[in-house]
């Protein structure tokens, strides 16, 4: 039989990348009968310029723009993609080859895509948070630990009054941020706009009382339009930032949301629902760090990003992945987790721990991640037996607790918010 697929000439062992070259960490595993090559082919190909055949006609330009599969180390695959195959500032275009029909192919039983590492030149297309980490900071005034928040629970349910009355509990523990849950927007018993009023007022009221600044992460997610009026009603509630379902909404409204809030100056708060759909299975799918570097990229402020130790799946050594590519101006390879990246000019980002965390977990976290991080304690202050502001307080003892290097448990001797938080959970470990 005559030639009829060209997947091999995507491959060249000797190929040293451009400084301009995207480059793309794959894990691969062939489906049976297919070789090696035959599957890094398929991918440098399929991601690129290439069809399942032999063509009659060939642009010239074709040679400079295809990818190719140059360093194969186990079952990882390193490939180079020409900066041109690529339009700048469109965050979609680079998923639909890089992590589009690839996933399907019949010759690969298993693909996930590690990471990507950018050149300067498509960096630039992209703004990159607005406020990121040190914007956030300073906007709070809050320098010397985690910025803190919590979601009312159950997670959908109250009316918009209720929401905001515990809200306003959860700012007068001493917490910075009120948030929504993923799936709260705008229901027929708490309506979004109302919401937002009641909110203003309470945070206002908190604000006057603590003398802090108070926030909340207010959910917009919707389609694009409906998300552009619910972030201009934020603004003139005077909230620093909206809440998008990152994932669940698509890159391109969330590059459309970057715009319309950039302009009022506000940051983006991206809760990530749905990625363990992708992330979870360590053969196949998408990595969280990825998904991470190209929502900082395309300008949200803060991600979520695991615990490690809470409910909800990631292990220590991805959330410290995860946290490196937001906040690390130059990234330091980790062999098979993260590739190196320079920044340039994005300005860091916040990680998001999130997900089964009260009191007695908080060491472990300020271990895991540091001060820079956002955490989210909520079952964890609204399930304290005293309620959420006494829940909230414990949360803050417990931060002072580890800065003082005192144990919890001896700290909570003299702190009693702190003493009933752990009589209830301990160093639980949910699930
Ligand atoms: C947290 C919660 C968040 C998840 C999201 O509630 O429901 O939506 O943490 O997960 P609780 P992740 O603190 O009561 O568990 O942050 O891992 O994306
Ligand atoms: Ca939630």
């Amino acid at each position: 039989m005559k030639k009829v697929e060209w997947y091999h000439e995507f491959i060249d062992k000797k190929y040293r990348p451009k400084r301009t070259d995207l480059k793309v960490l794959y894990y691969f595993e062939p489906a049976p009968g297919t070789s090696k090559d035959d599957a890094i082919g398929r991918i440098a190909s399929e991601s690129s310029t290439g069809t399942w055949t032999t063509l009659s006609e060939m642009p010239k330009r074709m040679r400079k723009i295809m990818a190719t599969a140059y360093k194969v180390e186990g079952n990882f695959v390193h490939i180079a993609y020409p900066l041109d195959l690529w339009e700048k500032g469109n965050m979609p275009q680079l998923l639909s080859g890089i992590a589009g029909n690839i996933f399907g192919m019949k010759a690969i039983k298993h693909l996930r895509l590690v990471d990507v590492n950018l050149p300067r030149e498509y960096i630039k297309s992209f703004p990159g948070p607005n406020l990121g980490i040190q914007g956030l900071r300073k906007y709070f005034h809050v320098y010397d630990r985690p910025l803190l928040g919590a979601v009312p629970k159950p997670k959908v349910g109250f009316s918009a009054e209720e929401h905001a009355r515990i809200g306003f509990e959860t700012w007068m523990g001493g917490f910075d941020i009120v948030k929504d849950d993923e799936n709260l927007t705008s229901q027929s018993f708490n309506n979004f706009y109302d919401r937002v009023r009641l909110m203003a007022k309470m945070r206002d009221k908190a604000e006057k009382e603590t003398g802090e600044i108070k926030d909340a992460f207010i959910n917009i997610t919707d389609e694009t339009e409906e998300m552009e009026k619910r972030a201009k009603m934020l603004h003139n509630h005077d909230f620093k930032y909206a809440m998008i379902d990152v994932v669940v909404a698509g890159v391109a409204s969330v590059q459309t949301m970057r715009d319309v809030l950039g302009d009022y100056n506000m940051a983006i708060h991206a809760h990530r629902a749905m990625h363990a759909a992708f992330d979870r299975d360590d053969k196949h799918g998408i990595t969280m760090q990825f998904l991470a570097k190209i929502m900082k990229l395309v300008g949200v402020d803060e991600i979520h990003s695991g615990t490690g130790v809470g409910k909800l799946v990631g292990t220590r050594e991805e959330v410290q992945a995860i946290a490196s590519v937001l906040r690390d101006r130059k990234v330091k390879e980790r062999k098979k987790i993260i590739l190196e990246q320079d920044w340039y000019n994005i300005k860091p980002a916040f990680p998001v721990s999130s997900g089964g965390l009260h009191p007695g977990l908080v060491p472990d976290e300020l271990k895991i991640y540091g001060k820079d991080v956002i955490m989210l304690v909520s079952g964890g202050i609204h399930g304290h037996p005293k309620g959420p502001r006494q829940g909230a307080i414990a949360t803050r003892q417990a931060i002072d607790a580890y800065n003082e290097k005192i144990s919890l448990e001896q700290y909570a001797k003299s702190h009693k918010e702190l003493q009933l938080a752990l009589n209830k959970w301990g160093r639980l470990k949910p699930r």
